[in-house]
């Protein structure tokens, strides 16, 4: 028996597509394969028990042939295949795929033509100028190839905290259920929710290294390892995630987890003050000059050694933290719990998975007092935006929605309105001002220059009836970056205008990102912490986006959705006047 998780299986009959489409297949042979793939990835229950049960079939999009090779794969191992298919189409070539623009037709042309197999020979015959010497393909194309190489080599290989913090979680939740653990937390980049990780880091305290050591690396979640020791041991997670795992007596566990969750640059200013009170700092203990060694279970200890407060893992980053630790003027940082208003979110209006009453159902039993729905305007077509109209109709429903929830929750009537080509937006004035709350958001047109995106964005933030710019500046982790936005002329129109800025909770976004929302907050901008949901399930984003704000320092009288609703709708209403 052979366990496979869903993505790995669809990965597999994904390769077995771009293979096929490489050796030049029947079309709808490669659409079966790539159909069954993506059933696999949205598939909620896992594919193992489906099979247990003989069902596989069930499963749209996989009939008896790739049915039979899932239950080959789940009791071999293997596939053969797909062991045949490589000996014809070599596997490396698949790599080529992942450059932009770089088809299956292009690469069968390089392997069949110039016995190109991998990304490492594409890149030489690129850099030889070989390319160009085949049938369509020419210098502009060859040159647009090697850029594309370039891109995918300084792609960030990090990766995102919402796929790495789950996994952590779900590891040290593992190890606090371990006999013998004192304790385990998360530690490094992890602990200190960095939007994106280079390793999962962990650290526990026992006195039976060896045996939690051995145990760790039978974790169905360890797919390698890299190097096992009885203090430290690195391995792989499934999906190619690198993770550590740091064991400790109990005694040490305060500088050990002080010392493994960094920054690297936040405990170098530590260990420089405790070199300066005499006595040197380490992962394991105090040691004086005498000789003398004291170990510390506690970080709180740690830091009360060199004469601080404890200072919370979000803002570890010397970025003026230790100072404002030594004066007692560290932030009162920001918590899920001082969240009262969810202000933006989709319904079935636009894009949203779920209606309005559902919305608002999930928002109360979450504790908040104040939702705002805002569903996308007409222009984002492909979001099924709103029409004047539609927005009319829609205001009965919320306004009957209201009535149900009486005093328990408030509604908002909103809207997400594009920000058009032109810095115009999307709806007419009249329109935008018989809403409660307008968040103004770009989606299109991203990849227009500095001086054009910026002066868009402005003119969107000085329009009177917008009241929060929406994920300001369109970036997605990994895989896109934000517009090319001068973002000290977005911050001076913002404060100009008293617009607040948006940090977008969802962990794709995280926009503005941790450095930008505390720049935001010192320039005296108000910010706004929303989840975007589209569903009630994704209410539950707002952790991330909590966690980004505390990395900018943020505190509840920073955040609109920290304040009581009376004092939110003044603002709103405050706005409202100065544009009516
Ligand atoms: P990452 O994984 O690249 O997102 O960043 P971190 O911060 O998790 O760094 P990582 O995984 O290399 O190391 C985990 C922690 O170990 C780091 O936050 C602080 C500590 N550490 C690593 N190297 C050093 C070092 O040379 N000096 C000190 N003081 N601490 C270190
Ligand atoms: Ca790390
Ligand atoms: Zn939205």
């Amino acid at each position: 028996m052979h366990t496979y998780t869903n993505a790995e299986l669809a990965g597999i009959f994904q390769t077995i597509a771009d293979l096929l489409e490489i050796k030049g297949e029947n079309i709808y042979k490669i659409l079966a394969y790539r159909r069954a793939a993506e059933s696999l990835n949205n598939l909620a229950e896992n594919v193992n028990d489906v099979a247990q049960r003989g069902e596989l079939q069930a499963i749209p999009g996989v009939g008896k042939a790739i049915a039979d090779k899932i239950s080959e794969l789940i009791d071999t191992g293997r596939l053969q295949f797909l062991d045949n298919l490589s000996e014809e189409v070599p596997l490396s070539l698949v790599e080529l795929l992942r450059v932009p623009d770089l088809g299956p037709k292009k690469a069968a042309l390089f392997w069949k033509k110039a016995g190109i197999t991998s990304l490492p020979e594409l890149e030489e015959a690129a850099r030889r100028g070989k390319l160009r010497e085949l049938p369509g393909v020419g210098e502009k194309s060859e040159a647009r190839i090697l850029a594309g190489i370039e891109a995918l080599a300084h792609r960030t290989t990090r990766i995102p905290l919402g796929r790495a913090y789950p996994l952590g979680k779900q590891l040290v939740e593992w190890l606090r259920s371990q006999p013998g653990i004192a304790s385990a937390e998360l530690a490094g980049s992890l602990r200190r929710m960095r939007e994106t990780i280079g390793d999962i880091d962990l650290v526990a305290a026992t006195e039976n290294p060896q045996r939690i050591m051995a145990a760790f690396i039978e974790h169905p979640l360890v797919e390698k390892v890299y190097a096992q020791g009885v203090t430290k041991t690195s391995v792989e997670l499934r999906g190619g995630i690198p993770a550590q795992l740091w064991l400790h007596p109990p005694a040490e566990f305060g500088t050990a987890l002080q010392y493994a969750t960094g920054s690297k640059e936040h405990s170098v200013r530590l260990r420089e003050i405790a070199q300066d009170q005499g006595f040197s700092l380490s992962d394991r203990s105090l040691l004086f000059p005498d000789g003398k060694e004291v170990f510390l279970g506690t970080e709180a200890e740690v830091y009360a050694a060199v004469g601080l407060p404890w200072i919370p893992p979000e803002i570890r980053e010397d970025r003026g933290e230790i100072q404002a630790a030594k004066k007692g003027q560290l932030p009162d940082l920001v918590e899920p719990g001082d969240i009262l208003a969810e202000l933006h979110t989709h319904s079935t209006w636009s894009d949203g998975q779920a209606s309005i009453r559902e919305m608002a159902v999930a928002a109360r039993e979450r504790g908040y007092k104040v939702l705002a729905i805002t569903d996308h305007s007409a222009s984002l077509g492909i979001a099924g935006g709103m029409t004047a109209e539609d927005l009319r109709r829609r205001k009965v429903e919320i306004d009957q929605v209201q009535a149900e929830m009486g005093d328990t929750l408030q509604l908002l009537q909103g809207a997400e309105v594009e920000i058009l080509a032109d810095g115009r937006l999307d709806y007419p004035d009249d329109v935008l001002a018989g809403l409660d709350i307008v968040i103004a958001s770009l989606h299109t047109g991203l990849r227009q220059g500095r001086e054009a995106a910026t002066r868009r964005v402005v003119s969107a933030i000085q329009n009177p009836h917008v009241d929060i710019l929406g994920h300001p500046t369109g970036r997605l982790i990994p895989e896109r970056e934000g517009a090319d936005l001068d973002m000290e002329a977005v911050f001076s129109a913002a404060r100009q205008s008293g617009t607040a800025l948006e940090l977008n909770a969802n962990p794709a976004r995280l926009d503005l990102s941790d450095v930008y929302a505390r720049r935001a907050k010192e320039l005296g901008i108000p910010l706004s912490v929303n989840t975007d949901a589209h569903a009630p399930d994704q209410y539950s984003l707002l952790f991330y986006g909590v966690a980004t704000a505390r990395r900018a320092w943020l505190e509840p009288q920073d955040i609109l959705n920290c304040w009581e609703p009376g004092q939110l709708r003044a603002w709103l209403r405050a706005r409202g006047e100065k544009r009516a």
